[in-house]
């Protein structure tokens, strides 16, 4: 009957038209009280239902903006409109996943098409958190109060593909004063569903000098990605396709150098402390998706005989 399937067109119009929606998570028109000053807000999912994140757009001034975070979690460390989030009082009090990064100078990496992550209190991800790294205080010498933040494309139609992170970190790295070369090594067992790996980030402070991850496949090591950590610590693009599928190990490694440090260095939350990150941004089918993963073994050292030499080459910058 004509009015029904013309009611049902309709409806369907407007169901596509609401499905989408946009949330805008700012910061407060802010002024940090001093150089290098971290803030964080948090901003509630807005739904219970399930929805995706299909695109992220930041807003963000180059002149007073070092870096921004966004993660997902159950619960923020506060729900006040914003903290300061330094090395001490944190981003969340449960595991926090990081979904977004953007820094100075480096182009912001996009999800693909059918791609997105999955969010709302029922899939444990109650809250946004947004981390601000405010750089040089004397951008805020004219007084301006600072309103940099993402907005979220966002819609409530399922995605063909759920993003996730693979986060590979060391947690018992020592680097000796003065020593040249110190790699952290960190290697596991994928023993899940494929995933499809997209974008990749690297971190650690000030003693990195390159990090590199891998997928090993009977015996072979292919490339997910290779960067400076001491250049903007956004997730760059893959050059190549590399899955990861059941079988496969995936590992990484990080080069450190003491030189110009006269103490041991230890992983750790401060900037005269270290820490080696390498997260694999990755899709995977919706219909057995893992929104994170991670990895903190260390990898055997007969593994790792066999890396390529260019994980040992720093990346000048
Ligand atoms: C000790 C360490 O390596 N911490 C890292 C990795 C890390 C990230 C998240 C640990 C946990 C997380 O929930 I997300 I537990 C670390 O703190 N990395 C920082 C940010 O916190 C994300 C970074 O910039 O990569
Ligand atoms: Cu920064
Ligand atoms: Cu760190």
């Amino acid at each position: 009957d004509t009015s029904n399937c013309m009611s049902r067109i309709k409806q369907q119009r407007v169901l596509t038209k609401t499905d989408n929606f946009s949330v805008d998570i700012r910061m407060p028109g802010v002024v940090p009280t001093g150089s290098d000053t971290y803030l964080c807000m948090a901003f509630p999912v807005p739904t219970n239902r399930d929805t995706y994140i299909v695109d992220f757009i930041p807003h963000a001034s180059m002149e007073t903006v070092h870096h921004m975070l966004l993660f997902g979690c159950q619960t923020p460390v506060s729900t006040r409109s914003y903290w300061d989030c330094g090395s001490v009082q944190g981003t969340c009090e449960d595991e926090a996943s990081i979904m977004y990064a953007w820094a100075r100078n480096a182009p912001p990496t996009k999800l693909p098409k059918d791609v997105g992550f999955k969010v709302g209190r029922n899939s444990g991800m109650s809250y946004f958190v947004l981390q601000i790294h405010y750089g040089e205080i004397s951008a805020f010498r004219d007084h301006h109060r600072d309103c940099s933040g993402i907005t979220l494309r966002m819609t409530s139609k399922p995605q063909p593909f759920i993003a996730g992170i693979y986060l590979l970190m060391s947690v018992d790295t020592v680097i000796l004063p003065g020593k040249r070369a110190t790699n952290a090594d960190i290697a596991c067992d994928y023993t899940s569903y494929p995933i499809y790996p997209f974008a990749f980030r690297t971190h650690t402070h000030q003693l990195g000098k390159v990090v590199s991850g891998y997928r090993i496949r009977d015996g072979k090591w292919s490339l997910i990605g290779r960067q400076s950590p001491q250049l903007p610590q956004a997730f760059y693009p893959t050059k190549k396709e590399v899955h990861v599928k059941y079988g496969d190990t995936i590992a990484a490694r990080c080069g450190f150098t003491g030189e110009g440090r006269t103490s041991k260095t230890y992983i750790g939350g401060t900037s005269d402390d270290e820490m080696c990150n390498f997260y694999i941004m990755y899709y995977m089918d919706s219909k057995h998706a893992i929104p994170y993963m991670n990895c903190m073994e260390t990898g055997s050292k007969e593994l790792f005989q066999h890396i390529p030499a260019e994980a040992n080459v720093p990346i000048t910058v």
